[in-house]
Parts: C-alpha cells; structure tokens; sequence
C-alpha cells in the first residue's frame, strides 16, 4: 500500500458500497492505491438501543449526537482497535482535554460540517499529501461541541447548503482526494489544464460525430493549427470564467500579484 488510508466513521456504513465498488474509485481500491475503511458509530455505543444522540442541553428542537461515543470510536480508530476492544471506555484512560492516540500524532481527522472550511482543490491537494485520513460523518442537526474541540484537526464543508448528513460531503472528499493520488488510473493525463488547477473553467469540448442536430463543431479545433487551439480554448475558458464565475478571476490576479 503506497497510497492513502481513509477511515469513515458513520451510522450509514451500507450508504458508501456503491460509491466505493464503482468505477475510478472501486478501480484504485482493488489496484490497493487507496485503502478505504468504512465504520459504523453504533458499534461504540454501550446502551440497549445503541444510541448516537440525545436531546440538546439547554432545549430546543432536534437532537446532538453524543461525544462520548464519537471520542471512544475515533480513539479505537486512530490506533486501529476494534469496537469490540474499545466500546465504552477510552484508550488509554480518561485524560481530561486530551484526546487520545497510542503514539505520536493522530491522523487528519476531518469533521463534515457545514461550518467547515470549504473543500476546494487546494484543499483537496493538501489533503493527498496525508497517507491517511479519518472522516466523521456527523448528522445535520448537530454534534456535541466536545467533539469538534477533542477529536476533529479539520471541519470541512462542501458548499453553502445544507445535507441531511456529511456521507455525500465525505465521498466528496474520498474523490477529489483520490484522483490526485500517484498511480490512480486517469490521474495523469489532463490535471494541468483542468478548472480548478489551471484556476479557469474548462474550456468547451467536442468529439465526433461533427455535425448533431445541425449543430458543428468551431473550425479551428479540425484546423490542424496547434497553436490556434490552445488560444482559441484558453480564451474560451477566460470566457466563461468571466461569465459564470468572475469570483475566480479575482483570485487569479491575486495568486498573480504574489
Ligand atoms: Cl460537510 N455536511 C452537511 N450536513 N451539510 C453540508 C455539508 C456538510 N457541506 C455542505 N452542506
């Protein structure tokens, strides 16, 4: 295993077969590039009904899930213990205000949240330089505080809407995450010239056959001119960067400014 371990910690384990089992994904995961571990929060529970949440202190709709069973999970994930070992108490003791990792430092341990900081390439770049990641995915309504403060390095979001829960956020990140890691199938053909990385959208694209519903292709992409192609996309990228998401373009200049 040369490339990236990812944990993901959630009540909906069943929710992620597909995702993982499909395409470029389920590709890098058989090809062993990327080591996906999905866990299920209810195995650390230590109640009859297995409970995640409760009602929040101080009143109010909606429910908060539960620290203790969120720290107790992240700890036996962290140091690659089973539920079975680490349900209802914590690893290596109750050290107040410490979280707890058997040696050294704990893993990128990324809360999805909407309050996080918004996934980005840059992001998502910095992030494939980690050879493992630990996700939590928490539900909408809320998490006890104590778990931001004790277990999570980083809250991510992945835009200003809102989910049911961080599942579809935390397979946003396992993509945009493993595409950028060496040796995964199709990762080193385009990233250059891609939105994003170039810091442009990507300019329009055209295959055969050349005329659909009367409709055909810009001539100069069938010119045989190489360099008129690449000035004819780069200004319709500019274009539509321009158009849609001028935003971009005022960080381009700043990133050119230095
Ligand atoms: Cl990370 N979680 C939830 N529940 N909603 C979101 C989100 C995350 N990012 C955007 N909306």
């Amino acid at each position: 295993m040369s490339g990236v371990r990812i944990d993901v910690l959630t009540i909906f384990p069943g929710w992620f077969e597909g995702p993982l089992t499909t395409s470029l994904l389920g590709r890098a995961i058989a090809d062993d590039v990327l080591d996906v571990r999905v866990h299920d929060l209810r195995d650390w529970t230590t109640d009859r009904h297995r409970s995640v949440d409760d009602a929040p202190y101080g009143g109010g709709a909606g429910m908060v899930m539960r620290a203790d069973v969120w720290i107790d999970a992240c700890e036996a994930v962290w140091n690659d213990l089973d539920a079975e070992v680490t349900r209802g108490r914590t690893v290596r003791g109750e050290v107040p205000g410490e979280p707890l990792t058997a040696g050294g430092d704990r893993p990128r341990t990324i809360l999805l949240t909407p309050r996080g900081r918004p996934l980005t390439q840059e992001l998502a770049s910095e992030l494939a330089a980690e050879d493992r990641l630990v996700l939590l995915c928490g539900r909408y309504e809320g998490i006890d505080e104590r778990v931001h403060e004790l277990v999570a390095t980083d809250e991510v979001s992945i835009g200003d809407y809102v989910l049911f829960g961080g599942e579809v956020a935390a397979a946003a990140v396992i993509e945009a995450v493993t595409r950028l890691v060496p040796g995964v199938v199709g990762n080193q053909a385009s990233p250059e010239d891609e939105s994003f990385t170039s810091g442009l959208l990507e300019y329009p694209q055209y295959t055969r056959p050349p005329t659909v519903r009367g409709i055909g292709v810009p001539e100069v992409l069938t010119s045989g001119d190489h360099g008129a192609v690449d000035r004819w996309r780069h200004a319709r990228a500019l274009d539509l960067t321009t158009e849609r998401r001028p935003d971009l373009l005022d960080r381009l200049e700043e990133h050119d400014r230095g």
